[in-house]
């Protein structure tokens, strides 16, 4: 018979490992049921971590955080580490990715009535853009791109007015001064008609690519709002701003249709209360810093023109006027548009 014998030091030492051991176990496996049952929101966007519409996915993440604790399991990937600029929406498709920002770009591709907002000089200002997102223009659209891409759209964000911003510096006043110039578009041909339409020779690259771009000369000039040329840094390798202001530009916070529709009412609510608040935390900043940017841009030594925007509105109008895309816009859309206040 073993006979019963006090623990020694090293017994005892033995029996506290094993405790801790099972401890850490349990509370591993505790931590991974919990992570199962929470909803994934994976987030892919080629946006850069200083840009607003970066941070905003934190301020999201954060309410839901509160309002619905243990529920959402919110994974933010910025710079396109996720998934490239535009592959957004067929990673949602193949249930590969929750949430993303989508442009008009993007859903023109397979919502034809949505290119209308790819058209240069139509939204007149920040205002009048969520006049429209949030209005019935808004709603009847979102229908569509939630019966064609499977993607409900929980709020429509300002994502800022688009400027041309050159390498080198050039006299612009009209379209006809950009002959020639290598204007850097993301890689559709959206993209690249509003690049043509500007009287430039539109060049697509990716947008993580674009710093590189201007520094070694292959594209002369790539067009942004005022708050992403100073959060990707492009000031730092061009010498030249025009204020163009040719495209008020939105991007759409999306989530796929296979997640939403398992959501109950409550967390709907919860989630597109959250991603408003991202939205209007984005919006607040954008606009107030598109107010002193030029400012700052001048400060680092660039050159701030203004071109005969007029000039520029005429003439990137009649493209899209007398092209294929304004074919398929619905009829009487691009008055309702214009009629919004
Ligand atoms: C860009 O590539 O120029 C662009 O501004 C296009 C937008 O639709 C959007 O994809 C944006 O890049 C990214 O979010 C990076 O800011």
């Amino acid at each position: 018979m073993t006979p019963l014998t006090a623990p020694t030091a090293g017994s005892r030492v033995m029996r506290r490992r094993t405790c801790l051991t099972l401890a850490a176990a349990w509370s591993l496996s505790a931590q991974w049921a919990h992570a199962q049952a929470r909803q994934m929101l994976r987030i892919s966007t080629p946006a850069v971590p200083d840009d607003w519409h970066a941070r905003m996915w934190t301020v999201m993440k954060d309410q839901l955080e509160q309002t619905a604790p243990g529920q959402f399991d919110v994974q933010i990937n910025l710079n396109a580490s996720l998934f490239k600029q535009g592959a957004e929406p067929v990673a949602m498709a193949r249930g590969n990715l929750e949430m993303t920002t989508l442009s008009a770009f993007d859903i023109a591709k397979l919502v034809p009535e949505f290119s209308i907002f790819t058209a240069g000089y139509v939204i007149r200002d920040p205002a009048h853009l969520m006049q429209v997102f949030n209005g019935p223009i808004g709603q009847e659209l979102f229908k569509l791109v939630a019966d064609k891409m499977d993607i409900t759209v929980l709020a429509p964000i300002y994502y800022g007015t688009r400027q041309l911003n050159l390498r080198d510096q050039r006299n612009i006043k009209t379209p006809a001064d950009l002959k020639g110039v290598k204007l850097r578009m993301p890689g559709s041909r959206e993209w690249l008609f509003l690049g043509e339409a500007l009287g430039a020779t539109p060049t697509p690259l990716a947008f993580g690519e674009v710093y590189m771009g201007l520094r070694t000369g292959t594209i002369d000039a790539q067009d942004n709002p005022l708050p992403t040329v100073k959060s990707a840094k492009f000031y730092e390798v061009t010498k030249q701003i025009t204020l163009t202001s040719h495209l008020v530009d939105a991007l759409f916070i999306g989530v796929s249709n296979k997640v939403w529709g398992t959501l109950s009412a409550e967390q709907k609510t919860k989630l597109k209360n959250a991603a408003q608040a991202a939205a209007s935390y984005n919006n607040t900043h954008r606009i107030a810093d598109e107010k002193q940017l030029v400012g700052y841009f001048k400060s680092q030594g660039l050159s701030v023109t203004t071109p005969d925007v007029d000039a520029f509105r005429k003439s990137v109008q009649a493209s899209y006027l007398k092209s294929e895309y304004a074919k398929v816009w619905p009829k009487g859309l691009l008055e309702r548009i214009n009629a919004t206040r």
